[in-house]
């Protein structure tokens, strides 16, 4: 009997009661890959959809620490080991107050098929606390580090899984992390990716997620036969991944009006410069303030508690976080004539966002596709710790260039329409998928 979309996620929500983000990854990726099985049957003999929507496993731990004041604080960790069929489980940590099971499963789902788009060995895995950085001391930061490497360490390890950065966790976090790591194994190992440049961090991981989204964004471009050149893109977030797409937006010549954070956006209608850019970064890495503050400096707009989509643009870069940019907002970035979007964040566009694009035949590339950068440098990292030589900016931007020229090709091999058009959906779908469900097939039954 053929594999059935409703019957399907029906089973899935009954095992996965109040899952909803879960729930929403999944069915985006079944949607395609259903009618693939069914044209592939070995797949399905093998349950090879039921394994890979199940976690290998989930690690929920007790995370004490002691506040500036004294007072003992209790958050709660976790690590999704999601799948290593083809190579260790590979991913990031979150920190943010809504981090719960349903948001860091539906993270490590899609980065099984991320990673595996990459090319690279990386298997599937996500992690985090509902721990909120805001308005934390660095002593305070340093201390919640310290206590969840404290547990997650026993977990990991360079050939088992090898954490890194998200939401709330950069290279400080990283670092504090890796130093407790350090210190409790015993061993000077690449356990955690986006570590400082001292310590065995790779150049251009920083800037990788970015540039790899807006490289995703000028290949689908490049493909309908227009450029970046003097078109208007709005980006949203003003964190890692949303700053490094706008730095790469303007290098190639793009005109970026919007940048945004939890407050709401700022408009700045003559386009940020790299300068502006900087300040941003320094406004949040270093004095951890809020976006409204650019709006005062540079007498931009800020539009307080809203999302950037209502403003005109070529280019939508949803770089924040999951379900930022809703059906509604979908519709009036076509009506107002936007015609590429590229995904920074991790399912930014609710489903029905997405079906509003793919009607519109809109250049819409999926998160799993458009920010694979970031983990694939990741991936370069894990192999110079490996061989303990560092290359050099210009080969690792190179090699960046490469893996995001061969997951755009790789998405027309499999999700080409007519004419020029490409579901990217579809094709990051399938050519993620196919890897890993070899790989699992060639296992047994394991
Ligand atoms: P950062 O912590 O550096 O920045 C996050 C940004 O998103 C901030 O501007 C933050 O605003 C905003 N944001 C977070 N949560 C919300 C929310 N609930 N509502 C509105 N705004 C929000 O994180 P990153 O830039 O690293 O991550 C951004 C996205 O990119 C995430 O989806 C992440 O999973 C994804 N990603 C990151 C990669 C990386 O290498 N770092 C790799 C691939 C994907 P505020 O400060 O107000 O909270
Ligand atoms: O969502 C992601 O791909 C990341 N946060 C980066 C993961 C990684 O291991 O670099």
């Amino acid at each position: 009997m053929a594999l059935d979309l409703e019957q399907f996620m029906d089973g899935l929500r009954r095992r996965n009661p109040g899952e909803s983000e879960f729930h929403q990854a999944v069915e985006e990726v079944a949607n395609d890959l259903i009618p693939y099985i069914n044209d592939n049957r070995r797949y399905d003999r093998m349950q090879i959809l039921e394994r890979l929507t199940e976690p290998d496993r989930i690690i929920i731990f007790r995370v004490c620490w002691e506040d500036d004041e004294g007072n003992v604080r209790t958050n709660r960790g976790y690590r999704v080991q999601h799948n290593n069929a083809i190579g260790p489980y590979k991913g990031g940590i979150r920190f943010h107050k809504s981090v719960n099971q349903s948001i860091l499963k539906f993270l490590a789902f899609e980065q099984t098929f991320k990673n595996s788009l990459t090319g690279l060995p990386m298997g599937g895995g996500k992690g985090g606390s509902d721990f909120n950085p805001k308005g934390k001391s660095e002593r305070e930061i340093m201390r919640f580090c310290q206590a969840f490497m404290t547990e997650l360490q026993r977990h990991i390890g360079p050939n088992t899984d090898v954490p890194a950065g998200d939401i709330g966790v950069g290279a400080r976090e990283v670092s504090y992390m890796f130093g407790q790591y350090k210190r409790i194994a015993n061993e000077f190992t690449g356990t955690i990716t986006g570590k400082g440049l001292a310590f065995g961090g790779s150049l251009i991981r920083t800037e990788a997620t970015g540039y790899g989204a807006v490289y995703m964004l000028e290949d689908m471009v490049k493909h309908r036969g227009q450029s970046l050149e003097g078109r208007v893109a709005t980006v949203s977030g003003s964190g890692n991944v949303a700053t490094h797409a706008a730095e790469k937006l303007v290098v190639l010549g793009a005109k970026v009006v919007t940048l945004s954070d939890s407050g709401g956006f700022v408009y700045d209608k003559d386009g940020f410069t790299q300068e502006k850019i900087d300040w941003v970064k320094e406004l949040k890495d270093v004095r951890r303030g809020r976006i409204k503050e650019y709006a005062d400096e540079f007498g931009a707009e800020f539009h307080e508690g809203q999302r950037p989509w209502g403003v005109e643009c070529d280019f939508a870069l949803p770089c924040a976080t999951q379900n930022e940019l809703n059906a509604e907002e979908a519709r009036t970035l076509v009506s107002n004539g936007c015609f590429a979007v590229s995904e920074g964040a991790n399912m930014p566009s609710t489903l029905d966002a997405i079906h509003v694009f793919q009607d519109a035949k809109l250049a819409y590339a999926p998160s799993k596709a458009a920010n694979a950068g970031g983990v694939a440098v990741s991936g370069l990292e894990m192999t110079q710790n490996s061989m303990r030589l560092s290359w050099s900016k210009d080969e690792l931007n190179e090699r960046l260039r490469g893996i995001m020229g061969e997951i755009h090709n790789n998405c027309v091999e499999y999700g080409k329409g007519e004419g020029d058009h490409v579901d990217y959906v579809k094709g990051a779908n399938i050519a993620g998928f196919i890897k890993v469900a070899d790989a699992v097939i060639a296992y047994g039954v394991i």
